[in-house]
């Protein structure tokens, strides 16, 4: 009994002395466990990629299965106050970023709602309630990535891919708005119609889409007509210093103009746009241009003398040291008629952004000086805070 006792003991006593080192013990343990698991994940790796070469080597390749995530919601929130001398007495007098009134407007909200279904099948579903109106659906697409060929289809109401700086998305954009030129000639509008994107090498995608050509607010391509689109997007320079990216296009056919006042014309409509990042400096340039060439008995808003052009020049700053925040510069040009001269919007821009946690929360100032400009338009200063979420 007595020595019953005094194992008892003893062994209490080491319980309790495991228990006391208990929380460190583990804590170590946990970490060693850790670090071999890893280590064996890496063999793991190591292994599945040499045969992988294997087999590729032997004439044939096998995909990973990809991660699957078949619901994705995510959305925005972007605050703007607008501040000009712009007299909006008399009707529908907008500023030149659309607004019709100076002060805080919760520009955009936005719900997006997207996923993989497998492999080869994603979509999205994007509705926006911009400036407290109705909400409305955005984007409703459907992808369809080819095992075979690198070649992808977008099916539904998506993005016109013409212009560069339109395809950019609007979280990432570095003024409040798109240069003047894209606004006023590109696509910037939704609307239906299948795309396709055919990547032959890392460096190049080959793009053509037929759309319906009459924005996302007219659902039904009432008069049968259809725009057409063909687009080279290039990255010919990736390097640690350097990158550089240029993507033209070409719309035909019958589509919706913005200097149509927003109705269908019969396009020519080429856009160039480039943007060269040089890493060493902190400096991204950017530039546009754009001209169509469209039938003239088909621009109902006014007699078109020639052609209408536009460009912009743009560049972007991240300050030394304080790389959150960027100095940013534009100048914009449109022409809505090349035959009648000194008649040309002009607009320099100069302006900031701040990245609080990359663009999730991020702040955008700007001020627009108006050169020159065919309406009754004057100085713009805004701020914007966007939030992700
Ligand atoms: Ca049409
Ligand atoms: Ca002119």
């Amino acid at each position: 009994m007595r020595k019953f006792l005094a194992v008892s003991t003893v062994f209490m006593l080491s319980l309790g002395s495991v228990a006391a080192f208990g929380q460190e013990v583990s804590n170590d343990e946990v970490l060693e466990k850790l670090q071999q698991l890893e280590q064996k994940v890496a063999e793991l790796e190591k292994e599945n990629e040499s045969l992988r070469s294997l087999v590729r080597k032997s004439g044939y390749t096998v995909m990973p299965r990809k991660r699957t995530e078949k619901l994705q919601v995510d959305g925005r929130i972007l605050l703007r106050w607008d501040q000009t001398n712009f007299d909006y007495e008399g009707g529908n007098n907008k500023n030149i970023y659309g607004e019709k009134a100076n002060g805080l407007v919760a520009r955009k909200v936005r719900f997006r709602f997207h996923g993989n279904l497998n492999d080869n099948i994603g979509y999205m579903i994007h509705v926006r309630a911009d400036r407290g109106e109705t909400v409305e659906l955005w984007d409703a697409f459907i992808d369809y990535k080819f095992d075979a060929v690198p070649l992808k289809l977008r099916m539904g109401q998506q993005k016109i891919p013409v212009s560069m700086s339109y395809l950019k998305p609007g979280p990432k954009i570095i003024f409040p708005e798109r240069p003047i030129a894209v606004r006023k000639m590109g696509s910037h509008n939704r609307d239906l119609g299948i795309r396709a994107i055919f990547s032959p090498m890392k460096k190049l995608k080959l793009e053509a889409a037929v759309m319906d050509g009459e924005g996302f607010s007219t659902l039904r391509n009432d008069d049968k007509k259809y725009s057409y689109i063909l687009a080279v997007d290039s990255t010919p320079i990736n390097s640690s210093d350097f990158k550089w990216r240029i993507r033209a296009a070409y719309e035909g056919g019958y589509g919706w103009a913005a200097y149509n006042d927003k109705k269908v014309a019969k396009r020519n409509l080429f856009d160039l746009e480039t943007k060269l990042d040089i890493k060493p400096v902190n400096l991204a340039l950017e530039a546009g241009y754009l001209h169509d060439n469209p039938n003239k008995s088909t621009v109902t808003k006014y007699a078109l003398k020639g052609n209408v052009a536009g460009y912009y020049l743009q560049a972007d700053y991240a300050v030394p040291g304080l790389q959150k925040l960027h100095l940013i510069g534009r100048y914009s040009e449109f022409d809505k008629d090349t035959d009648v001269s000194n008649n040309e919007e002009k607009y320099a821009s100069a302006g900031f952004y701040y990245l609080l946690n990359g663009w999730q929360a991020a702040i955008r100032g700007a001020y627009v000086h108006v050169i020159d400009t065919a309406s009754n338009q004057k100085d713009l200063i805004s701020a914007e805070f966007q939030l992700l979420f």
